[in-house]
């Protein structure tokens, strides 16, 4: 590479000012706080490396060796190397690293083995579900089917699963999909796939939130329990670009394929997919498992940090990088306004409906918090601490000016300690 990313900085400096002060200011407001939603993280500077690489300027529509335009020689290599690391890592038959990102990716599969109508048994979004699994106000709640289990809140977050049985028996659904957003627990990935047999579905696992975790093999992949098809983003857990994957059984790489191109998206971003290739090698080493499994012991002690302090958790705890906490049940505030007063001291999380919430998604009652950024910024148990004591006193009582400024220079002062790679 004969250009640099510094150079590529100088020359956006010199050149686009405006669009250049506006990014060197989302650096600095991810280096002076601290990112707590769930579903981000501070990716590998060689990651950004790989996206800002000349592979943007390709097209490549097709597949490794079966592509519409010349001049493939490196983008086939790239992308035979990020598939080979995709089935290594999730131990499957078959990857396609082509959806663009996270909806895409759900709605190649929904188009792969569905027609218009067939109905799709998957969580109820205020129970933890995501949009992309049928939510109304979605496109693809209009073209399918979908039908919605839930949780047992008064049971830890429990999936009732007669419930789900009771719905498959009763729905016929050609696929039963489990998959969340925000559901800070593990899945019986054995009990969903032993309704799907009963009526005949294919079993889907939208891992997004989760892809870095059974990467590492610290939580389970629903491969080891005959799963059709997973699906996951790249850039939650994993730490890589924004992407989606697909994965699957021998039996429907073609069907699978053949849905994200020509069906669903033209070109694919190369740059992209070799930025998802550098990520995955990453993920096979063993920091990333030591990762992993600290993501892990962080959100414990976060968790317990806030049930210390009288914080009421949706599900009652965690058992992934996730917490939801009940805001409006904790301190009698919503979501919203946790969210501003927590943003208003550095802490960046976003503010989430609850089971069966009664308040509308913008102004919902709990907020969302995870732990994957602050652990790749090197955050450990004594810092989940400090975080845990701070959300509580600014969610409960974080009212006074003078009080919240002295709070985000405290959390500034613990983010200095802890860079974010690549800046
Ligand atoms: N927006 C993602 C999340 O925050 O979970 C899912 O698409």
């Amino acid at each position: 590479m004969n250009v640099g990313l510094e150079s590529y900085r100088a020359l956006l400096r010199r050149n686009d000012p405006e669009v250049f002060a506006a990014i060197a200011g989302e650096e600095q407001r991810q280096q002076s706080g601290i990112e707590l939603i769930p579903s981000e993280n501070y990716t590998y500077p060689e990651v950004l490396a790989a996206l800002g690489s000349v592979l943007t300027n390709k097209y490549s529509e097709g597949y490794p060796g079966r592509r519409y335009y010349g001049g493939q020689r490196y983008t086939d290599a790239i992308e035979e190397i990020a598939c080979a690391r995709a089935r290594a890592l999730f131990r499957c038959d078959h990857a396609n690293v082509q959806p663009l990102s996270g909806s895409p990716m759900n709605q190649a599969v929904y188009f792969a083995f569905l027609r218009p109508g067939d109905t799709v048994l998957a969580m109820d979004l205020s129970h933890g579900g995501h949009l992309t699994h049928g939510a109304p106000v979605s496109h693809m709640g209009r073209v399918f089917r979908f039908v919605r289990y839930r949780t047992v809140p008064d049971e830890a977050g429990r999936i009732d699963f007669d419930e789900v049985r009771r719905l498959a028996r009763e729905t016929r659904p050609k696929i039963v999909l489990c998959g969340y957003t925000s559901y800070p627990r593990d899945y019986d990935y054995a009990g969903f796939k032993a309704i799907a047999d009963e009526v005949g579905a294919l079993t889907m696992a939208d891992i997004s939130h989760v892809g870095g975790l059974v990467a590492a093999g610290v939580l389970q992949n629903p491969f080891d329990f005959g799963f059709d098809v997973v699906t996951t983003t790249t850039h939650k857990t994993l730490r890589g670009p924004r992407a989606g994957m697909i994965l699957c059984r021998r039996a429907h790489a073609a069907t699978i394929d053949q849905s994200v191109f020509p069906g669903l998206q033209g070109g694919p971003h190369m740059n992209t997919i070799a930025a998802v290739a550098v990520t995955l090698k990453k993920a096979q080493e063993p920091a990333f498992a030591a990762y992993a499994r600290q993501v892990l012991r962080n959100a414990r002690v976060l968790a317990d940090t806030l049930l210390a302090r009288g914080g009421v958790l949706v599900t009652g705890g965690t058992d992934n990088h996730m917490l939801v906490l009940d805001t409006v049940a904790t301190a009698g505030i919503d979501g919203r306004a946790a969210e501003q007063r927590l943003d208003a001291v550095g802490i960046t999380t976003n503010k989430q409906i609850i089971p069966d919430d009664p308040n509308p998604p913008l102004r919902p009652s709990g907020v969302r918090l995870g732990t994957p950024a602050a652990t790749t910024r090197g955050m450990r148990e004594p810092e989940m601490r400090r975080l845990g004591g701070w959300i509580a006193d600014t969610v409960c009582d974080g009212g006074d000016a003078a009080v919240l400024e002295r709070r985000r220079c405290d959390v500034a002062a613990l983010c200095e300690r802890f860079p974010v790679p690549g800046l």
